[in-house]
């Protein structure tokens, strides 16, 4: 390409950023490069590349492609989500205190809980909805505050400008944006300092890659989570990272059909008696609904609901469905149906689960690209044998 795809508009970028013909041969999409060494012409001189855990071109591509989308000077590669938050919160030293949002995915919550507390790092759990509640935390040894936006699996809101403001400029804001991507909400324009991705979900997009990638155009950051990446070595294959590239040249056109999907499941769900509560970014309303408009383009394909009759009801909508997939992650074409307080928040403790509101009759929805028809049709049979079966229990 002539032109700078980085100056460019999101869908280009999508598809052109990091991907220039390769030099030495032509091809139009970035190889997917095996080899783990390189050959150098004399000690040290090289083309860039000298063992593949280090640097690799297929994950260089794949990361100069995260860092075009976000809006960063920098991007990196791990070998999945979490690995993508472990190297995030290893620039953590002992002695230095976390502000985690309290409404995350479980695994995160777990490897606060369980890691980074035993290596000394002291963590509080927030309300990242009420950013002045979230500033008075903040304390001489903070040095993060890490959250989502939409949340797994609540989708409730933070405002990312007011955080950033809240906490000020010494805390780093890490955003997770999994579930909105960078086609619908770019954190670091506003405010944040760094954003970490489980790319398993909307960017790889076909239920087929394990990968977690980090954005940042803070260069302290960038070079100590460079060198964990390269010294703990958490890297993605060179396939996975072909993959997610793949993924990502039609991220834009996905989004838009799950978030077209979702929308109409979730006013459906909202129509149905034994339905109790709807959570989406499209059903919020009065602060929250000005901020959606504000921070995000779109919102995403992920709907829970809270179903009348309790776990029962939760356990036989789910045991009913037909063409969603019971199933753990969120993301893929496909769509998928899980309970997150028996599944993906199964870590939490019981009391923190109901008090967050990840309550045993909610169900979390990843709405697929599918034929809305049949998507709504599937959740009207289930609901009713879901009702059916609860009513006689
Ligand atoms: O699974 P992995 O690629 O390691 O990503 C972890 C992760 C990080 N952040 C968010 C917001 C996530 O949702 C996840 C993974 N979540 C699921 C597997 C799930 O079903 O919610």
């Amino acid at each position: 390409m002539s032109a700078e795809p980085s100056r460019m508009r999101f869908r280009t970028r999508a598809v052109h950023a990091g991907q220039d013909p390769d030099p030495g041969t032509g091809d139009t999409i970035p190889p997917i490069h095996l080899s783990t060494t390189y050959t150098q012409h004399g000690v040290g001189r090289h083309q860039g590349f000298e063992y593949s855990r280090t640097a690799n071109p297929t994950r260089a591509a794949l990361e100069e492609l995260i860092a075009a989308l976000e809006g960063a000077e920098r991007g990196l590669a791990f070998a999945s989500g979490m690995a993508a938050t472990h190297a995030v919160f290893s620039l953590l030293p002992a002695g230095s205190h976390l502000i985690l949002s309290g409404d995350v995915y479980g695994g995160t919550y777990r490897l606060v809980t369980q890691d980074m507390v035993r290596r000394g790092v002291a963590f509080t759990l927030a309300d990242s909805s009420n950013p002045e509640a979230v500033g008075a935390l903040v304390s001489e040894s903070t040095r993060m505050l890490f959250l989502e936006t939409p949340t797994n699996p609540l989708l409730k809101i933070a405002d990312i400008a007011a955080l950033k403001r809240a906490v000020g400029e010494r805390v780093l804001v890490v955003v997770d944006n999994t579930f909105a991507t960078p086609y619908f909400q770019r954190p670091l324009d506003l405010g944040a300092d760094i954003v970490v991705h489980s790319s398993t979900k909307y960017l790889a997009g076909h239920s087929d890659v394990v990968g977690g990638l980090v954005a940042t155009s803070d260069d302290d950051s960038y070079q100590s989570l460079k060198f964990i990446q390269n010294a703990a070595g958490a890297v993605p294959s060179p396939f996975d990272c072909y993959l997610t590239i793949r993924g990502i040249k039609t991220l834009a056109l996905r989004m838009e059909a799950h978030e077209a999907n979702a929308r109409v499941v979730a006013d459906f769900l909202a129509a149905q008696d034994c339905v109790l509560a709807v959570y989406h970014p499209s059903h919020v309303a009065g602060n929250d609904a000005v901020l959606v408009s504000r921070q995000m383009s779109g919102s995403s394909g992920i709907v829970s609901f809270r179903i009348r009759g309790g776990e029962a009801a939760a356990h036989a909508f789910l045991e009913n469905l037909r063409l969603f997939s019971l199933a753990e992650s969120l993301g893929g074409v496909e769509s998928l149906a899980c309970l997150p307080a028996a599944m993906t928040h199964a870590c939490f403790e019981p009391e923190l689960r109901s008090r967050l509101g990840i309550t045993p009759d909610l169900v979390r929805l990843s709405v697929g690209i599918e034929d809305e028809t049949d998507l709504l049709e599937d959740v009207r049979q289930a609901l009713a044998r879901a009702g059916d079966g609860a009513t006689s229990l």
